[in-house]
């Protein structure tokens, strides 16, 4: 048997037919390792759907790189010569094809790029680990931007990337010119009969394989499993994204912070868990994005709104993600040690909100951004979360889920936790923001306008006590400030009463 040059190992989120390391490759000579692992699912419970269709876009890939000439050993759950580890898997390969070298493109995660770093010494063959050019900026530009300056504001950093990718310029100016077009995308919405959902998918004789699997082997996950309607394949990914251009993105800038009842998706792309595989390419989402802006057929601040979120906001992220790991996953500014209530994993409350935020999210794997930041994310800063069991449960439960965007996404903008490196200052809201964005207050049992007292809505105690108890950290804040002289207004017998009502709703979770 003919020695293999290069043993390429494709993790479950390089999912890209372009991927650095398959483009170092060559069919004819190297082989291509694949593996659905046990460690990789368990280290967070994650929701089951978020297995399965990681797992089903993983096998559809590799059948498009067997049609492509490539030599791929798939080792499925379930195979008897299953290593459960991407080291133990490595390690198995490395021992049977004796690879001259071992290519992997960089991981999305510190944990697995320090499991890369041992290679080498531990397998006697050298590793290369490529630069993930999937992302418009790389750690190390990231780090060079972010040198020297006293804030890391994602506004400045989005106007790099505009200029970078030419998205949205006319010559050397922002289209239209303005950088950011958000004071028009504050509006609540109406419930409309004629809201655009995104595609659904019958599973394939593959993916119907892959659910039983996963019913099997991760019956004890959070989650619903059925139905399951997602893309697991380039092809339909991108239908679903130009499902999404042509019929909610012209309204995702004006609702984009809205949230209502029983519509889980709104005007939300529900991408991003195809970004983060691999089966959408960012930059060519925005160059839709562009050209729909550029044919009159979405408004400007729809396409703005939407570009920003990807080379913006998900560029960024990334680069906070690497510029401070490790050691950004144990941020707790506040100190927060309460553990996480039961009723993130139930939706057993009579918190209309939280209710609706966790059901859909056991429900479908997704929750949109406000819901994530607005919901869940204010309830535990307020509540005094541990920051870090609330990250494991936004890694778990959501499908589109990855260490690099979730942790600075949790850990950062919705908890504050970094101390204010990555959001100028905390999202915290009392129930008056939530009513405002939403229709859940009607239905909820609690009365969104009354502050304490056992009928009132918990956001608003639970608000004004964390003020009051973090004004040494966070008074500072010009808009914080006005929030605690709000507070010291209060008469004391109120102040005492916002403290009781507090304390007795934290001590029945
Ligand atoms: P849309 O609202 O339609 O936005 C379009 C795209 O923009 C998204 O698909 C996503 O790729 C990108 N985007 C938007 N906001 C952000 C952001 N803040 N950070 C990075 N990318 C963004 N996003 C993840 O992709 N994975 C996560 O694990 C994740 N965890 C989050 C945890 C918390 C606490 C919060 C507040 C936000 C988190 N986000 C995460 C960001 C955001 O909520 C999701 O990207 C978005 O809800 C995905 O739904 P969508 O595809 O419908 O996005
Ligand atoms: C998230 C995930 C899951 C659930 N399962 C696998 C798997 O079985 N095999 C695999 O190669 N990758 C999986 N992943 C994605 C990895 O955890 C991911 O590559 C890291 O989180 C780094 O981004
Ligand atoms: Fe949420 Fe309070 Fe409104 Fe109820 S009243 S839905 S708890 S914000």
């Amino acid at each position: 048997m003919t020695r293999v040059r290069n043993l390429i190992l494709v993790l479950g989120d390089q999912l890209t037919p372009t991927l650095s390391s398959l483009a170092a490759g060559d069919p004819l000579r190297d082989r291509v390792l694949m593996a659905e692992l046990h460690d990789e699912a368990t280290y967070v419970r994650h929701h089951k759907k978020k297995i399965a269709f990681l797992f089903a876009a993983m096998r559809h890939f590799a059948q498009g790189l067997r049609a492509g000439g490539w030599t791929l050993d798939y080792i499925t759950l379930d195979a008897p010569d299953n290593q459960g580890s991407f080291t133990a898997q490595v390690a198995q390969a490395v021992a049977q094809l004796r690879p001259e070298r071992i290519v992997v493109t960089e991981p999305g995660e510190w944990r697995v790029a320090q499991m890369f770093a041992g290679w080498q010494e531990r397998f006697k063959v050298p590793v290369d680990v490529l630069p993930d050019d999937r992302f418009l900026s790389s750690p190390t530009e990231f780090r060079g931007w972010a040198e020297g300056r006293k804030q890391l504001r994602m506004e400045y950093f989005y106007r790099d990337m505009r200029r970078k990718t030419g998205l949205l310029m006319e010559g050397d100016q922002p289209a239209g010119g303005q950088w950011n077009f958000d004071a028009d995308n504050r509006k609540p919405a109406d419930a409309d009969l004629f809201m655009p959902q995104p595609l659904a998918f019958e599973p394939d004789a593959i993916t119907q394989d892959v659910l039983a699997l996963v019913a099997a082997r991760f019956d004890n996950h959070f989650g619903d499993l059925m139905p399951f309607g997602y893309a697991v394949t380039r092809a339909d990914a991108e239908a679903a994204f130009a499902a999404f251009v042509k019929k909610a993105l012209p309204r995702f800038g004006d609702y984009q912070d809205a949230m209502l009842t029983g519509e889980p998706f709104l005007y939300h792309a529900v991408i991003a868990q195809y970004l983060n595989c691999g089966l959408l390419d960012p930059l060519q989402v925005c160059r839709q994005v562009e050209a729909a802006w550029r044919a009159g057929k979405v408004p400007l601040n729809a396409a703005e709104g939407f570009i920003r979120q990807i080379i913006g906001w998900r560029e960024y992220v990334r680069g906070i993600y690497w510029l401070k790991m490790p050691g950004y996953e144990a941020s707790n500014f506040f100190g927060h040690t309460r553990p996480l209530p039961g009723f993130y994993w139930t939706a057993e409350t009579d918190m209309a909100c939280v209710k609706a935020a966790v059901t859909q999210t056991k429900e479908q794997a997704y929750a949109h951004h406000i819901q994530r930041l607005m919901v869940t994310g204010n309830f535990a800063m307020l509540a005094g979360i541990d920051p870090h069991e609330l990250h494991e449960w936004y890694l778990g439960v959501y499908a589109d889920a990855y260490e690099w965007v979730e942790l600075p996404n949790t850990v950062g903008m919705s908890q504050f936790a970094d101390g204010g490196l990555l959001a100028s200052k905390p999202y915290a809201a009392s129930g008056a923001y939530i009513n405002r964005m939403s229709n859940y207050c009607g239905s909820c049992r609690y009365a969104v306008k009354q502050r304490t007292g056992p009928d009132a809505c918990p956001f608003n105690a639970l608000y004004w006590d964390f003020i009051s108890r973090h004004r040494d950290k966070i008074g500072s804040n010009p808009r914080i400030a006005q929030m605690v002289r709000t507070y010291d207004k209060f008469a004391p017998d109120e102040q005492q009463r916002i403290a009781q009502s507090a304390a007795a709703f934290l001590a029945t979770l």
